[in-house]
C-alpha cells in the first residue's frame, strides 16, 4: 500500500514518535505565523524564552485583528509587535496588508512544508499542500524557538472528490457539505485530505476556503496535493520556483474514506448559531436580512470579490440591509481597483472596509437586534457577531450577493447566467507593506504600551485540588462563549488580569467575581468543550481566577493543549452519566491529584456536596503531565533551564 500525502509530510518533519493515530508526535516547524490578537502574548513568552532569533525557516507576524483603534492598546500593541519583529528575525506586515492566512497563502506558503500558526485557521496553507495547523500562541512560541511541535498523530480521512462544480456552486458549498456530514466534531484527531478526480478542477483560493473552514470540523488540518494548479497559482504569484508536485501514492492507504461528487452539490447555508447547521439554500430562501458581509479568511480572495461585483453591478443593494466588503488582502483590495470592481460595489452601495478580518471577529458591524445576517465568514457561534441572540448565516459570495441584491436569502442559480472570471495570470505584486526584519537587532528597542500587563503564571499542581463548581455549560462550547472576542474585548489581549473580567460574559457574568472570591474553582462543560478559535485566552484567564479543573465529556483539541499549557487540568468523564449528576454549587475534591496524574490516567472525584465519588480520566501524555505538575508549559520550560 501506498502512502497518503499527510503521513509522508509528517514522515519528512518526524523528530520523535511513531506515525500512528492517537500516538502523540513532535513534528518540525519550517514557517510560524501569528496574528496580533494572539502574538502579543506569544511574542511575550517568546521573549521570556531569551532566544535571540527565531530558529525557524521563515516567522511572519501579521496585524489584521484588532485593527479599530478606539483606544490606545491596538496601536500600542501594533508597535510592539513591530519591534518585536525587527528585532528577533520576524517578518511584519503591516496593518492595512491583508488577514493572515491570505497573506500567507499569496505571499509565503510553500508546498511541502509545515506551518504553524497561533489561529484556528491556519489550515487555509492547507490548499498550497502544506501541513498548517493552528495552535496556542505558547506553542507557536516554543516553535519560533526551534523546538517541535507536540500532536496527536491524526487518523488521515480521504475526501475524494468527483465532477466538478455546477454554477454559481463553489468551494464554500464543499467545506459546507463536509460539515453537514461530520458535524462541527466529526474532525477530532483527524486530517481531511482531499484526492480523486475532482481535485483538478478547484483553483487554490478555492481549495485554501476549504481547508481553511476544516477549521470548524475541529480537525488537525486540512489538505490539498499540489499540481499544477498549484503551479499556475504560484507562479501568478511569481514564486513558482518554490513549487513542486506533490500527492499521495497511487493506492494509497487511509483511514477513512468519504466521496464527493462535486457535480451533485448544491448552494448551501448554515444556519444560526453552529457552522454545521447546514441546510440547501432553498430551504432557508425567503428569511430576510439585515447585513450581509463579503469578506475574512474563508472568502475573500480575487475571485471571490469579483463575483460579488459583477453580480451586483449597476444595482443598488436592498434597502433593507446594510453590506460590507471586506477585501482579505491588500492585493486583492488593489486588483479589484484597478479593474473597475471596487466602483461597481461602492457605487451598489457596499459598505466598504479596511482589509482584516472586520466584522468576522466583531470588530464592528455588529448585526440589528433578531435580526438575520448572511456571511461569507467561517463561524457563527452565538454573540460572535457583538450582537447577543444574534443569527448569523454562513454561505458562500455566490449566495451573499444574491441575498444583498433582493433583501431575503435567495438562491444564486436564480440569478440566471453566472460570471466568468478567470484566475489572473499574474497577480499584483507588491511587498513593501511587509517588513524584513532588522539585520541590527541589537539597536532594536522593544516599544511597550501600559496595556501589555506581565504574563501570570499558575502555580504546581497542589497535592490536593478542591474547589466548587461554578458553572455547568452543554456541548460544543466555544472559545467564543468562554472568553468573547469583539471590539471592547480584544484589546485586552495583552493584559490577563483586564481581560479576565469577561470569561463566561455572555453566559454568566458573575462568574469572573465568584471565580476570584472561590480562589479554587471547576467548570463542567458537555462533548467539544472549547471549540473553535486557538485563543490561549481562555485558558490563561480561567486560569488567573483561580480554575483548577475542567471536566467535559470530550475537548477540542487545541483549547485541550491551551488548558494543560496553563496549568488547568482537563478531565473526562469516564461515565458520561455523571456528568447528568454534577450541579453547580458541588464542592469537588481530587484527593492526591499530583499522585494520581502520574500514575494513570484514572481519577478518583468526590463529590463532596452530594456524597459520592465518580471517576474522571486525563488524556495526557507522559510530556503533558510533567506540564501539568509543574502548572504549565512555562514554568515547565523554565524549570529545566535552571
Ligand atoms: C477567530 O476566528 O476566532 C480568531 C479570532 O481568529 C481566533 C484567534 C483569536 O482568538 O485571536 C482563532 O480562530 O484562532
Ligand atoms: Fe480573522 Fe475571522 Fe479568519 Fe479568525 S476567522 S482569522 S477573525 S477572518
Amino acid at each position: 500500500m501506498g502512502q497518503n500525502l499527510t503521513r509522508k509530510i509528517l514522515a519528512d518533519h518526524l523528530v520523535s514518535g511513531e506515525l500512528a493515530p492517537g500516538s502523540e508526535i513532535a513534528v518540525r516547524v519550517d514557517q510560524t505565523l501569528t496574528q496580533d490578537a494572539t502574538g502579543t502574548m506569544a511574542y511575550l513568552q517568546f521573549e521570556a524564552m531569551g532566544i535571540p532569533r527565531v530558529r525557524t525557516k521563515l516567522s511572519v507576524s501579521y496585524v489584521d485583528h484588532n485593527m479599530l483603534q478606539t483606544g490606545f492598546e491596538n496601536a500600542d500593541d501594533h508597535r510592539f509587535l513591530q519591534s518585536i519583529a525587527a528585532k528577533y528575525g520576524i517578518y511584519f506586515s503591516r496593518p492595512g496588508n491583508g488577514i493572515c492566512h491570505q497573506v500567507h497563502l499569496e505571499r509565503f506558503g510553500v508546498p511541502g512544508q509545515t506551518l504553524l500558526g497561533s489561529d484556528s485557521h491556519t489550515p487555509t496553507g492547507g490548499g498550497l499542500g502544506m501541513i498548517a495547523i493552528g495552535a496556542g500562541g505558547l506553542d507557536v512560541a516554543m516553535a519560533m524557538g526551534g523546538q517541535p511541535f507536540h500532536v496527536t498523530a491524526p487518523r488521515v480521512v480521504l475526501v475524494r472528490l468527483t465532477g466538478s462544480l455546477p454554477p454559481w456552486v463553489s468551494g464554500k458549498d464543499v467545506i459546507l457539505e463536509v460539515l453537514r456530514r461530520q458535524t462541527v466534531k466529526g474532525g477530532l484527531g483527524r486530517v481531511f485530505e482531499y484526492g480523486g478526480p475532482g481535485v483538478e478542477t478547484l483553483s487554490v483560493p478555492e481549495r485554501a476556503t476549504i481547508t481553511n473552514m476544516g477549521a470548524e470540523l475541529g480537525a488537525t488540518t486540512s489538505i490539498f496535493p499540489s499540481d499544477e494548479r498549484t503551479r499556475e497559482y504560484l507562479r501568478a504569484q511569481k514564486r513558482a520556483d518554490l513549487w513542486r508536485p506533490l500527492a499521495a501514492d497511487p493506492h494509497a492507504e487511509y483511514d477513512e474514506v468519504m466521496e464527493i461528487d462535486l457535480s451533485t452539490l448544491e448552494p448551501l447555508v448554515a444556519c444560526p448559531s453552529s457552522p454545521d447547521a447546514v441546510v440547501p439554500v432553498r430551504e432557508a430562501a425567503g428569511t430576510k436580512v439585515a447585513q450581509v458581509c463579503v469578506g475574512s479568511c474563508t472568502n475573500s480572495s480575487y475571485h471571490d470579490l469579483m463575483v460579488v461585483a459583477s453580480v451586483l453591478k449597476g444595482h443598488t443593494v436592498h434597502p433593507g440591509l446594510s453590506m460590507t466588503i471586506s477585501p482579505g488582502s491588500r492585493q486583492v483590495f488593489t486588483m479589484i481597483a484597478r479593474s473597475g470592481a471596487l466602483a461597481d460595489l461602492i457605487q451598489a452601495g457596499a459598505r466598504i472596509l479596511e482589509s482584516s478580518c472586520g466584522p468576522c471577529i466583531g470588530m464592528g458591524q455588529a448585526p440589528p437586534t433578531v435580526a438575520a445576517s448572511l456571511r461569507t465568514f467561517n463561524r457563527n457561534f452565538p454573540g460572535r457577531s457583538g450582537t447577543p441572540d444574534d443569527l448569523v448565516h454562513l454561505a458562500s459570495p455566490e449566495v451573499a450577493a444574491a441575498t444583498a441584491l433582493h433583501g431575503v436569502i435567495t438562491d444564486p442559480r436564480e440569478l440566471g447566467e453566472p460570471p466568468h472570471i478567470e484566475m489572473p495570470s499574474e497577480f499584483v505584486i507588491d511587498d513593501s507593506m511587509i517588513i524584513p526584519p532588522s539585520d541590527k537587532p541589537e539597536e532594536v528597542e522593544i516599544i511597550r504600551g501600559p496595556n501589555i500587563a506581565p504574563l501570570p503564571l499558575a502555580e504546581p499542581m497542589p497535592e490536593v485540588i478542591r474547589g466548587e463548581l461554578l458553572l455547568k455549560v452543554g456541548d460544543n462550547i466555544s472559545t467564543d462563549t468562554i472568553l468573547p472576542a469583539g471590539a471592547r474585548v480584544l484589546p485586552l489581549r495583552s493584559n490577563i488580569p483586564a481581560i479576565s473580567r469577561y470569561v463566561f460574559n455572555y453566559v454568566d457574568s458573575t462568574f469572573p467575581e465568584r471565580a476570584q472570591e472561590a480562589k479554587a474553582s471547576m467548570i463542567v462543560g458537555g462533548a467539544n468543550y472549547g471549540q473553535g478559535s486557538s485563543r490561549e485566552h481562555a485558558a490563561l484567564a480561567p486560569m488567573y481566577l483561580g480554575v483548577k479543573a475542567v471536566f467535559a465529556k470530550t475537548f477540542a483539541r487545541m483549547h485541550h493543549t491551551n488548558l494543560i499549557n496553563f496549568g488547568i487540568l482537563p478531565l473526562r468523564f469516564v461515565d458520561e452519566a455523571d456528568y447528568q449528576r454534577l450541579k453547580a454549587g458541588d464542592v469537588l475534591e481530587i484527593a492526591n491529584v499530583r499522585q494520581a496524574v502520574a500514575d494513570g490516567s484514572q481519577i478518583t472525584v468526590r463529590n463532596v456536596t452530594q456524597g459520592y465519588e465518580f471517576t474522571a480520566r486525563h488524556d495526557l501524555t507522559p510530556r503533558q503531565v510533567e506540564i501539568a505538575l509543574a502548572g504549565g508549559l512555562l514554568n515547565r520550560v523554565r524549570s529545566s533551564q535552571s
